[in-house]
């Protein structure tokens, strides 16, 4: 009877520290496990004398029963916190408010490079990509840049060191300095007619208000056995119109690059003072915002192009100087620097 009230004053002592399944496991086995409690005093019976083993087997009975109870209702408990606390680590309070995500925006030199790009395409210009880092063949010599040209200038380009003997630096790789490359391999891959641009980044070795070591440019491309200047003049003056308004004043002035003959450049009439001459047209009322021509026969032949059979245009623009132009920005670095209180009025 002692044992008895020892056992179950035990149970009820220790079962308010058992916390989970696993100490429940445990518990349970000290009680009515193959070595619990009662288990053994169960075994116990047969050292009783007879005529008591009844009355006591019945006690021991009542006490395994009250203790089976027990259990019984400390897993079924154990078991709904247990799934509440499953449910508590999912919850998601829909009440809360979200989280402010700032909304981001294109910066104005892409903005404006996805202009120029849309108003080719819709002319039925295709766009192509190429490598920037890029052979000389393919930035100067297939152009027809000379050797000795300005433009090929150590100070102009940046060379990429690739071969070293001794103190000597022979390099044939350079960062491109125009996308005019992309155009002589998109020739080099297909047969006229043709029509595509080329935008991307550009390198040179400069860096002043209206110059920064990398800047963007798209070049463009038609070719085949009917294009003539006037196909050149129509197309470029079709650009300006959309990029700047449709009233635009547009000029055509001769110039000279080595890559096409003739050659022009294209004006427009200046947007910021309206042609009555100001700071930003130095008084002449226009602005430079194109270079273009016929494609030289020696670009042709670089190409493998029959020079009798097929003639093309050519042009090629800077998408900073045309944004500057387009909203009144007086340096170009403001356009890398980067600086939210600028690209937030874009
Ligand atoms: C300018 C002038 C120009 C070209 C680029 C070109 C390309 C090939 C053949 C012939 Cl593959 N020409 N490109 C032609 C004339 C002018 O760019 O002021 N760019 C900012």
């Amino acid at each position: 009877m002692e044992k008895l009230s020892e056992i179950k004053e035990a149970f009820n002592r220790e079962k308010g520290s058992v916390s989970d399944l696993n100490d429940l496991r445990q518990f349970r086995a000290r009680y009515i496990g193959k070595r619990g409690a009662i288990t053994e005093l169960l075994k116990s019976l047969s050292a009783l004398p007879k005529e008591e083993r009844p009355r006591a087997g019945k006690q021991i009975n009542e006490l395994k029963k009250f203790i089976e109870a027990e259990l019984k209702a400390l897993e079924a408990d154990l078991k709904s916190r247990q799934a509440r606390k499953e449910l508590q680590k999912d919850l998601l309070d829909i009440t809360l408010p979200g989280k402010f995500v700032p909304p981001g925006s294109y910066h104005p030199v892409s903005q404006v490079l996805q202009e120029i790009i849309d108003i080719f395409v819709t002319m039925g210009f295709s766009v192509e990509e190429g490598p920037e880092v890029e052979l000389d063949y393919y930035n100067f010599e297939a152009l027809n840049i000379p050797k000795d040209h300005p433009a090929r200038d150590m100070q102009d380009t940046f060379y990429v060191k690739t071969e070293t003997r001794d103190d000597l630096i022979v390099s044939d790789v350079v960062l491109r300095t125009h996308t005019s490359p992309v155009q002589i391999r998109g020739m080099e891959k297909r047969t006229p007619p043709l029509r595509f641009i080329a935008p991307g980044k550009v390198y040179r070795c400069d860096s002043d208000v209206s110059h920064t070591p990398m800047f963007h440019q798209v070049e463009g491309l038609m070719v085949g056995e009917d294009v003539t200047f006037a196909d050149l003049k129509g197309v470029l003056e079709v650009f300006v119109h959309h990029l700047f308004g449709p009233d635009t004043p547009v000029r055509f002035r001769p110039s000279y690059f080595p890559f096409t003959e003739p050659s022009a450049e294209v004006d427009i009439g200046c947007i910021l003072c309206g042609g009555e001459g100001c700071r930003v047209c130095k008084g002449t009322g226009w602005l430079e915002v194109l270079g273009s021509g016929m494609v030289h026969p020696k670009v042709f032949e670089a190409v493998g192009y029959d020079t009798e059979r097929y003639r093309g245009f050519a042009f090629g623009m800077g998408v900073e100087r045309l944004a500057m132009l387009k909203y009144g920005i007086d340096d170009i670095r403001l356009f890398f620097e980067n600086d939210l209180r600028f690209l937030r009025q874009f």
